[in-house]
């Protein structure tokens, strides 16, 4: 039987305390994977079940239809496994009400968008969704094509203009630094090259949050699904399992009203970039430091590589040594505190999360997790041994042709790293993945 909302839920489990059928959609999310369904989906779920009302969330998918398939035919809900070496606790959400598949349904996409309810839209699109080329500039030439949020945003635009709507809240909860001000850029560039009639609304009448949104979760297994089946007594395809930490912190800039996220955790301040700077270099950065030392020395998952005396020393050093410095910390944010905290998360024996997920993407990940670190530090005429290993593995995971290289550039990159000045392809001057860091020589 699958999940349903006339499933009988044993009481273990944690469930929505409103009317799911009453709430409006205020909200659409670009990019509906496991990310999202584990961390701001559940923030407002929780939200609403502490009173808040009218915050469902319309997901899109921009390509694949396959959480669609997931999670419609369970009316929009699914279950968030938190575990822990403690336990394991079961919630279900109720916030999703409907998946839509971009491509299958272009128009009921932008029709969410500029619907007089919808005042906010989030996006997890990964690094890759943004279309950035090189430096960091809008990819016209991908932009004007099908996976392309911007086609999406500028005809909603285009119709909340015409009707006199208010502006909306765009929200990026990716991994990128600054990824407010990234996805303002970007989405003026778009509408500079594109609709510039439109340039002077969204400036006006839009607003790009800064955002640092943390929780791990890995890939759902069929493992996972039929564990959360037998304590469910239903078939859940859209579960996600994830750890018991949550942390979201939200510049207070919004364009309109926002759910009262800051009542079930999340932190709304005036800036976000402390933390976010550390979570990408610190969180981030030993995560792909992990990953790429780890399976180049025979793990699979990240908890392995960091019970690996001789690997977590390197780990502790790139956090501790190279990244932390780096960070002008907030008042109270206590980065040395916050190393000790993701070493324990990173150990989690309940939490199979595969190296080779971190893996992918490597050159849209690694600028902000790794280079900026590295730059800074060659500023001042110091190394950074830690992450310099860390690029070397990089390197010899690209070359070793024992690992997929899942990565919208792996041609290039694979090519780069086979040639003897691999480092200078890769990151010098004309190089594929490129920063303020110059690679010795
Ligand atoms: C990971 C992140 O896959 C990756 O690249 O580093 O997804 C990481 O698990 C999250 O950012 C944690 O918040």
């Amino acid at each position: 039987m699958r999940l349903s909302p006339a499933t009988p839920l044993p009481a273990s489990v944690r469930r929505p305390a409103y009317d799911r059928a009453a709430q409006a959609a205020g909200i659409v999310h670009l990019g509906i994977g496991a990310f999202h369904r584990a961390h701001q989906a559940a923030y407002t779920d929780a939200a609403m079940s502490g009173g808040d009302r009218d915050w469902g969330i319309v997901g899109v998918s921009l390509r694949s239809p396959d959480v669609a398939a997931q999670l419609n035919p369970q009316d929009g809900l699914y279950t968030v496994s938190s575990r822990s070496a403690a336990g394991c606790e079961l919630s279900l959400v109720g916030a999703v009400q409907r998946v839509l598949v971009a491509p299958e349904n272009p128009r009921a996409v932008i029709d969410a968008l500029a619907a007089p309810t919808t005042h906010i839209v989030s996006l997890t699109v990964t690094e890759k969704g943004y279309l950035r080329g090189a430096g960091g500039e809008l990819d016209l030439a991908a932009a004007t094509g099908p996976a392309s949020l911007y086609r999406y945003l500028g005809a909603a635009f285009a119709a909340r203009k015409a009707a006199g709507l208010a502006g909306l809240t765009l929200l990026s909860c990716d991994n990128l630094a600054n990824n407010g001000a990234v996805l303002r850029g970007l989405i003026s560039a778009w509408l500079d090259a594109e609709q510039p009639d439109l340039l002077g609304w969204f400036e006006s009448e839009c607003r790009c949050p800064a955002t640092m949104i943390d929780r791990i979760v890995p890939a759902t297994t069929d493992a996972d699904r039929a564990a959360v089946a037998a304590e469910l007594g239903a078939c859940d395809e859209g579960a996600v399992v994830t750890e018991a930490f949550s942390q979201w912190v939200i510049a207070d800039d919004f364009a309109g009203p926002r759910p009262r996220w800051e009542a079930v955790g999340a932190e709304l301040v005036a800036d976000v970039a402390p933390y976010e700077t550390a979570k990408l270099r610190m969180l981030n950065g030993a995560h792909s430091a992990l990953a790429y030392i780890g399976l180049l020395n025979g793990h699979d998952y990240v908890h392995q590589a960091i019970a690996d005396p001789a690997i977590r020393p390197l780990i502790e050093r790139l956090m501790r040594d190279e990244a932390a410095p780096t960070i002008a910390a907030a008042p109270g944010q206590d980065l040395g505190a916050y190393a000790a905290a993701l070493l324990d998360r990173f150990a989690n024996p309940a939490l199979d999360h595969r190296l080779i997920q971190i893996a992918m993407d490597g050159s849209q990940k690694i600028p902000q997790r790794w280079l900026e670190t590295l730059a800074w530090h060659q500023r001042r005429g110091a190394r950074c041994p830690s992450l310099e290993r860390a690029v070397a593995a990089w390197i010899d995971f690209l070359r070793s042709g024992r690992f997929p290289v899942d990565d919208p550039l792996a041609d290039r990159l694979r090519a780069a790293a086979a040639a003897p000045d691999a480092a200078q392809r890769l990151f010098g001057a004309q190089g594929i993945v490129r920063s303020d860091w110059t690679p010795a020589a």
